[in-house]
């Protein structure tokens, strides 16, 4: 079985996303794009035989030969693409975050209680990334006992131009928000942002690197740092403290090199290198659940509005520099 897809953005990742789904997923075509910018979009299609670019958006999503949506097209316009995918009655892979704010993700939620239609997988890959898997289920085993603490960071070598504090928790930190509440099974209920000496290295108003001390509704306590210019590597880090025992995140390197009388490994320094395999075990879940009709195997629209409550509340600490709270109760028996 094999269903079309139509890509909406074809940028860094829509390019990785497109080639991934024309060349690695099963049971997926790629038949159409659209981006803002035209040249973008014909040289995202030119090793994929038979697609075209659509004119608008709004072509692409009501075409008779798309089947499926993704969005990978820049943050801000998700929200507004990703209601008109679900208006289709089209699964739609959006890539996080969900909207920009969480009224707007919430209005994906409704929709989708409205329609009685799970359609939308939101792109926190995390969730396939094997090291984060094993984290996961030993936690689940109880082998060390309940999680107590956890330690992350999130290091991009250089910050995307433009980046400000929304951007360090709606678009970096928003993957800790939604891959720690899964891993630990639990909801956030409060965050607390703390600016550090900034590096001379972040431009205008983005504070760099910035803290987010976060607790769980079991009152499990996760440190961020969130450091969008570090200068050394991509780098993400996670250990998990528990009552019997401590999991971390393995750093992923293939070998050790001995040379100069120094020992030392490589690290990555681009996102689409660190989680290559998440991204095509991700993408392959999701297109297996849509031809098996079900749309959805990972996040969902819940997840993602849960990402959004989560980073609202840390941007409002941001300003006032208190802890604010965070409320994610109330969810639907539809997304049990
Ligand atoms: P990018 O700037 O390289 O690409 C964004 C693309 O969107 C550009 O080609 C731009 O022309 C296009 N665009 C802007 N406005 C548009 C519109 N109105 N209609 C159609 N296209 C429009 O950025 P990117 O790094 O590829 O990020 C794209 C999205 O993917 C962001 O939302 C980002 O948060 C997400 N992302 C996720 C991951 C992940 O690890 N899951 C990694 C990178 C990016
Ligand atoms: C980027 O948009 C991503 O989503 C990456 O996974 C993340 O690590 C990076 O910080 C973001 O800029």
């Amino acid at each position: 079985m094999s269903f079309r897809v139509g890509v909406l953005g074809t940028g860094a990742i829509g390019k990785d996303h497109a080639r991934r789904l024309h060349r690695t997923i099963h049971g997926v075509e790629v038949v159409a794009v659209y981006d803002v910018n035209t040249d973008s979009a014909h040289e995202c299609i030119k090793d994929i035989p038979g697609a075209v670019v659509m004119s608008t958006p709004e072509e692409l999503i009501n075409s008779d030969i798309v089947d499926a949506i993704v969005i990978t097209s820049a943050s801000f316009t998700h929200e507004e693409f990703c209601l008109k995918s679900i208006e289709a009655n089209k699964p739609v892979f959006v890539e996080k975050p969900l909207a920009l704010s969480s009224e707007g993700s919430r209005k994906i939620v409704d929709l989708e209680m409205k329609l009685g239609r799970k359609l939308t997988q939101v792109g926190f890959m995390r969730r396939f990334d094997t090291g984060y898997l094993a984290m996961k289920k030993l936690l689940d085993s109880g082998e060390i006992g309940v999680p107590l603490v956890a330690h992350c960071a999130h290091r991009n070598v250089k910050a995307m131009p433009g980046a400000d504090n929304l951007e360090a928790v709606n678009g970096s930190g928003i993957h800790e928000f939604d891959c720690m509440s899964w891993l630990l099974d639990d909801y956030f209920v409060s965050v607390q942002a703390i600016f550090p000496r900034k590096t001379k290295n972040a431009l205008g108003e983005l504070s760099d690197p910035q803290i987010l001390i976060m607790t769980t509704s079991k009152g499990i306590v996760v440190d961020l740092e969130i450091f969008l210019n570090c200068k050394y590597g991509y780098d993400i880090q996670c250990e998990v403290v528990a009552e019997e025992g401590i999991t971390k995140l393995q750093d992923p390197s293939d070998i050790v090199i001995r040379r100069d009388a120094k020992l030392y490994t490589d690290i990555l320094v681009d996102w689409k290198d660190r989680f290559i395999a998440a991204y095509d075990v991700e993408l392959q879940a999701w297109a297996d659940a849509v031809n098996r009709g079900d749309n959805v195997d990972g996040p969902s629209a819940w997840d993602g509005y849960s990402a959004s409550l989560v980073s609202e509340a840390a941007l409002k600490s941001q300003l006032s520099g208190q802890t604010e709270k965070i409320d994610i109760t109330g969810r639907p028996e539809f997304y049990r």
